[in-house]
């Protein structure tokens, strides 16, 4: 196995729950290392760009509308098979079934409105990574 990075996403649910922190440690605690975080609100077009392989899916108006209603804090994370362990800890797309335990069976209400993001490909991993943050803004906190 080797250390990969995943993008993850505090969705604005999550940070209007005020369970930021408690997703944060969640995420800590099972071995993630952050290696770059912020706060931001997007916009519906950014949030367009962002899922734009879902442009032509039924939810996606509904979806951009959510992801830009409020502040999100997008993180990339590194960890030993980040990608398949990180979609493991937050659980199923649906929080009704996703595994007890996970985040999203926890703190999620909906498909729709699910808490959190993770990256489904060392691919988009990267891709999603250099939507949100430069390559400088990762070394910069790991000197
Ligand atoms: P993301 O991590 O947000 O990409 O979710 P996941 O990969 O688990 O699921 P996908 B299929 O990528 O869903 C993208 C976003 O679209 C929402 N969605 C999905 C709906 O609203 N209705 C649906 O029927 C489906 C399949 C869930 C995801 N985001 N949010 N919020
Ligand atoms: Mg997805």
């Amino acid at each position: 196995m080797s250390v990969e990075r995943t993008l993850t996403i505090l969705k604005p649910d999550c940070v209007r729950k005020e369970l930021i922190g408690e997703v944060t440690r969640r995420i800590q605690e099972a071995g993630f290392k952050i290696v770059a975080m912020k706060m931001t609100r997007l916009t519906k077009d950014t949030a367009a760009g962002f899922y734009s392989v879902h442009k032509e899916r039924p939810f996606f108006d509904e979806l951009c509308e959510f992801m830009s209603s409020g502040p999100c804090v997008p993180m990339i994370l590194e960890k030993e098979n980040a990608i398949k362990d990180f979609r493991d800890f937050i659980g199923a797309t649906d929080p009704s079934e996703a595994e007890e335990g996970t985040v999203r069976a926890d703190f999620a209400d909906s498909v729709g409105e699910n808490i959190i993001h993770g990256s489904d490909s060392v691919e988009n991993g990267q891709k999603e990574a250099n939507f949100f943050f430069s390559e400088q803004q990762v070394t910069a906190n790991k000197a």
